[in-house]
């Protein structure tokens, strides 16, 4: 990506309204981890919330949406000059310290089941005035214990869900039934091999099944170390993942690895576009770890955007990866996928460089896709419906 990290085109490009309109959000992250790890620091800071005035139930989960930054659609922008330009959103939760004790309780296990990906923050940064719930630094052992609880907690679910099955199959055995219970079965005999249910593998269908349960080993998860400050910070973040044990999970199914500095982010939070970049570039950085962690978990939950452009508005629609052009008029709106011909489409880079839709319909780069073709993550479209 070229140019300054922190929204480039908007800092010397066209004066937009600001992003007030409700947007449909489609997935919602749960930050969870240990007690004094930073999450409600990282929390407030990616929603720039302002939790202060809220309940100190630590059972109650604050709920907040960050934007996902996204350099193209700003570079798409600052051509366009629209009178709006919205990005796409991800819902986040801070849900609270986790624990066993924590997993117990009805509200804080409602909250976690109702999230789609999980922020598990890890600590790492060093601070004697801060008491760490294990004694020590040790982001694998932190990780392998919270694992364990959400483990535990599936496999309860697991088995009483199998329990009342045994009942239900006494008194009437479908095939529906009896492909639940196999699949369950095969759910605990993994678990029981102390392996989360998001590197199981299964088939669509199963994982649709699954997904009704809501397990929270099955989610996606990112885990994020929050590293100490340090004048070498851009070198630091970068070795993280390394010097912590966790290069091994980045490899595993549903699963994502990334390092962050809250202090820092939370200075950064209070500067100016300018005053940001600069500052960054002073820790040898390009982007913020703020920008890298939205767009990471965007695309944890498997999601990508395309964009509309034009004078009113550009904007960043979230679809499902290998979603069909229909299914993708669909996002912007019910009526567009139902009266769908075609999708004009041209990929934002090739726009960019033409400079415009007209110029790109005049070179021959306007291709006309029909209701099967499969949105590419920074297409742009230009839905053709009927009535
Ligand atoms: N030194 C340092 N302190 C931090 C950092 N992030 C959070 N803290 C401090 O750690 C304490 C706990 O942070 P908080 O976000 O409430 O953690 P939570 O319990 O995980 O929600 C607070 O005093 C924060 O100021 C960090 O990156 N560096
Ligand atoms: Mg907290």
């Amino acid at each position: 990506m070229a140019g300054s990290p922190v929204a480039p085109a908007l800092a010397n490009g066209p004066a937009v309204a600001c992003e007030t309109e409700s947007t449909k959000i489609p997935m919602k992250t749960g930050i969870i981890g240990l007690p004094q790890v930073g999450k409600t620091s990282l929390f407030k800071i990616l929603t720039r919330a302002d939790i202060s005035h809220r309940s100190n139930n630590p059972r109650e989960a604050h709920i907040g949406i960050a934007t996902v930054p996204d350099d193209r659609l700003d570079r798409l922008a600052a051509q366009c000059n629209p009178r709006k330009l919205v990005h796409a959103q991800v819902e986040f939760a801070d849900c609270g310290a986790i624990g066993q004790e924590a997993l117990k309780e009805t509200a804080y296990l409602s909250n976690l089941r109702g999230v789609d990906a999980l922020v598990h923050v890890v600590r790492v940064f060093a601070d004697d005035s801060i008491p760490h719930a294990a004694g020590s630094i040790d982001p694998v052992r932190d990780i392998s214990n919270v694992e364990f609880d959400l483990m535990v907690s599936d496999l309860g679910q697991v088995e009483s869900r199998l329990e009342r099955m045994k009942k239900d199959l006494l008194k009437k055995k479908t095939p529906e039934l009896e492909k639940e219970n196999e699949l369950l079965l095969r759910a605990k005999a993994f678990l029981e091999t102390e392996r989360p249910l998001r590197e199981m593998e299964m088939t669509k269908e199963e994982k649709k099944v699954v997904r009704g349960f809501m397990f929270l080993s099955e989610k996606p998860i990112l885990y994020v170390l929050n590293i100490s400050e340090s004048t070498t910070l851009g070198v630091d973040l970068e070795a993280a993942v390394d010097k912590y044990g966790l290069a091994a999970y980045a490899a595993k199914p549903n699963t994502g690895v990334s390092a962050i500095c809250g202090k820092v982010e939370a200075e950064l939070a209070d500067m100016s576009d300018e005053e940001a970049a600069e500052f960054l570039g002073s820790y040898g950085l390009t982007e913020s770890g703020l920008a890298r962690l939205i767009r990471k978990s965007y695309e944890l939950l498997g999601l990508i955007s395309f964009f509309t452009v034009g004078e009113d508005e550009c904007r960043a629609w979230t679809i499902e990866k290998h979603t069909r052009a229909q299914d993708a008029a669909g996002a912007i709106h019910t009526d567009l996928q139902k009266h769908f011909i075609r999708a004009e489409t041209v990929h934002w880079d090739t726009l960019l460089e033409l400079g415009s839709e007209a110029a790109a319909r005049a070179a021959g780069k306007l291709r006309l896709e029909g209701k099967d073709y499969i949105v590419q993550d920074g297409d742009i479209l230009h839905i053709r419906h009927s009535g």
